[in-house]
């Protein structure tokens, strides 16, 4: 008979590692540590492997950096052996890579699916955590990691009387897997960030009549889908390694032409010509336009007027262009979205674009939504409201470490880690993609691929020295916390009502959750930690201190800064006293 992952998971000896989440990061680290020789078990709250591609099945749903880049680059054969169909999968194609990735590695074995980690303790005396899940018996693990991903846990957002529309509801973070038809049917989709940005094209085509309830407009650029470019295949094709570094040696994970022109500096013709150049091209890579845009207001404006004219350019009534035009926050401070036929379906006579803030939305009646104008009767409604980011799925573990220690109150004021991996009093505790680490401000697929290495050598050098814990120091944790604040504050971004701040959760503390400072350098700083014989961490053997590094030293020299950026960035540090205000 088999022995499946629920029947080793109960074994009365501690297992070496526990992951959580079945996505891209914990299906990488499960195979990463058994090719260790780690004894390692997965459990995965979905009945399938994929994480973000298996919950958002909406219709639209595609990743918005190109596929050649978003995919792993740990295994050649994986690598030579998948094609992607086109710039931009698909979530149905995204999938079929995830189950690909599980057979090819076997991994399904060591993965027990419809479980739900629901408390996790930290065992002092024998140095293990004892997990309970949803399914029945308790697990002990030496090791837990939680790769629970970034954007799994949708906002707790509810409407009045929601309960009483006869209608149906769908949440595009958990569309049904037989998928929707909804031809013939009057449809309201509350939300325009990217889920609703990407859905919204495709259920116009389906329904008789789409109403879109908006707060705040986003910027989202144009995806330029289809086939993969031949000059981009043939630079991956040539040396896919060297491709592959070439990504990951940048900030955001991905190639992006990054510029260190200043818009600020460039002549107007100039700027245009670039700016086309990049739009024509597609998806982020508008963003890499000029090196000031992302510091200097006026920089930032000259993109934003840039946008606003192509939004103008493609919807024909100027009053619904205008609405749709961001004016609450600068460009690239909210995630940007990537589209394909977004703007251009409000031209559509069966779609209509109803303004939040002009008409607040009342709540619900049993046949649609009521605004403070009118009531919209739908035979369907779709919420795309958003997920309570990075924290959502650790927050909701009882999670408790040394001495009882809960990660909630240790989180009360917003999350603390050391390199977003790692957090004080717990120990064996690690993060993939964790608050305080690039993850969402970068391709998650390299930043995954950077945490389970970093996780796995870590794991290897305990191991080889009979170490039994290792955990993150106050000090260290603090220091990185002022770290990943010195990374953001002197650029716009905190300057946005983000979910990267935490602002569209109510009573989520506000606090830029991701690491600014670039995958590249991020990546720079964990290994010079793990070279440095694990700097910042208290590293035990049973009861026995074996090494008490209390402090993080290892910042990365600053890059070349122009000149012209300086008076600002140093105004936001001062202001924001992470640097003393000059005498
Ligand atoms: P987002 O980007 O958080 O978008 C959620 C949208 O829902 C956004 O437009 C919100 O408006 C809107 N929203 C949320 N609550 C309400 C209420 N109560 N009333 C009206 N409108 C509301 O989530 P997505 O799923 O689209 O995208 C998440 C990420 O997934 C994305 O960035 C990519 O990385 C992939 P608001 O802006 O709060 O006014």
């Amino acid at each position: 008979m088999a022995v499946s992952a629920k029947d080793t998971l109960t074994e009365r000896q501690p297992i070496d590692a526990l992951i959580v989440g079945a996505g891209f990061a914990g299906m990488y680290m499960l195979h990463k540590l058994r090719g260790l020789g780690f004894n390692a078990k997965v459990v995965e709250a979905g009945s399938g492997v994929g994480g973000t591609w298996y919950w958002n099945r909406y219709p639209g749903a595609r990743v918005d950096i190109q596929s050649l880049e978003y995919s792993f680059g740990f295994d050649e054969e994986l690598e030579q052996e998948w094609r992607w169909s086109e710039r931009y999968a698909p979530q149905p194609e995204l999938l079929r890579y995830a189950e690909h990735v599980a057979e090819r590695f076997d991994l399904k074995r060591d993965i027990q699916f419809n479980t739900k980690v629901t408390a996790a303790h930290w065992d002092e005396a024998g140095q293990v955590w004892n997990v309970q899940t949803d399914a029945g018996d308790p697990v002990r693990c030496r090791h837990l990691i939680l790769a629970t991903g970034c954007l799994s846990i949708p906002t707790d957002v509810t409407f009045p009387d929601l309960d009483t529309y006869k209608g149906d509801i769908y949440r595009t973070s958990r569309w049904p897997h037989e998928g929707v038809d909804f031809s013939g049917m009057r449809v309201g989709i509350i939300g325009t960030g990217s889920s609703a940005i990407q859905s919204i094209p495709i259920i116009a085509q389906q329904a008789d009549h789409l109403t879109i309830f908006q707060r705040t407009p986003n910027y989202s650029m144009p995806a330029h889908n289809g086939p993969i470019p031949q000059a981009d295949f043939e630079a991956w094709a040539k040396d896919p390694r060297a491709y592959r570094a070439a990504s990951k040696d940048t900030v955001g994970g991905f190639q992006n032409e990054a510029s260190e022109a200043l818009a600020t500096e460039t002549a107007p013709e100039e700027i245009k010509a670039e700016l086309e150049r990049r739009w024509a091209w597609g998806g982020f890579r508008i963003l890499g336009a000029f090196a000031d845009t992302s510091i200097d207001p006026e920089a930032n404006r000259i993109v934003q007027d840039f946008i606003a004219g192509k939004i103008r350019e493609q919807v024909s009534d100027p009053a619904v262009a205008d609405l749709l035009t961001p004016k609450d926050h600068p460009f690239g401070t909210k995630r940007p979205c990537v589209d394909t036929g977004y703007y251009a379906t409000f031209n559509r006579p069966n779609v209509e674009l109803v303004n939040l803030r002009a008409e607040p939305l009342v709540g619900f009646t049993p046949e649609g939504i009521e605004t403070s104008a009118k009531t919209y009767a739908f035979d369907a409604v779709v919420l795309a409201t958003g997920f309570d980011a990075m924290t959502g799925a650790i927050d909701r573990i009882d999670l408790r470490g040394v001495g009882g220690r809960r990660i909630k109150d240790h989180w009360a004021e917003g999350p603390r880690t050391y390199l977003g991996v790692m957090v004080a009093g717990f120990p064996n505790l690690f993060t993939i993609t964790g608050p305080g680490s690039p993850s969402v401000l970068t391709n998650m697929i390299n930043s995954i691929e950077q945490h389970v290495e970093w996780i796995a050598d870590c794991l290897v050098a305990l191991k080889q020295r009979q170490q039994t814990s290792i955990e993150a120091s106050e000090e260290a944790e603090a220091a990185w916390c002022r770290h990943v604040a010195e990374a953001v504050t002197p650029s716009l971004l905190p300057q946005a009502n983000s979910w990267y701040m935490g602002a569209n959760v109510p009573g989520k503390p506000r606090m830029f959750m991701p690491y600014a400072g670039g995958l590249n350098t991020y990546t720079e700083i964990c290994n010079q930690v793990a070279a440095k014989d694990y700097e910042g961490f208290i590293i035990r053997q049973g009861d026995r201190m074996l090494s008490e590094s209390r402090t993080f030293t290892s910042h990365p020299p600053m890059g070349e800064i122009p000149e012209k950026l300086m008076p600002i960035i140093v105004e936001r540090l001062t202001a924001a006293g992470l640097m003393p205000s000059p005498e």
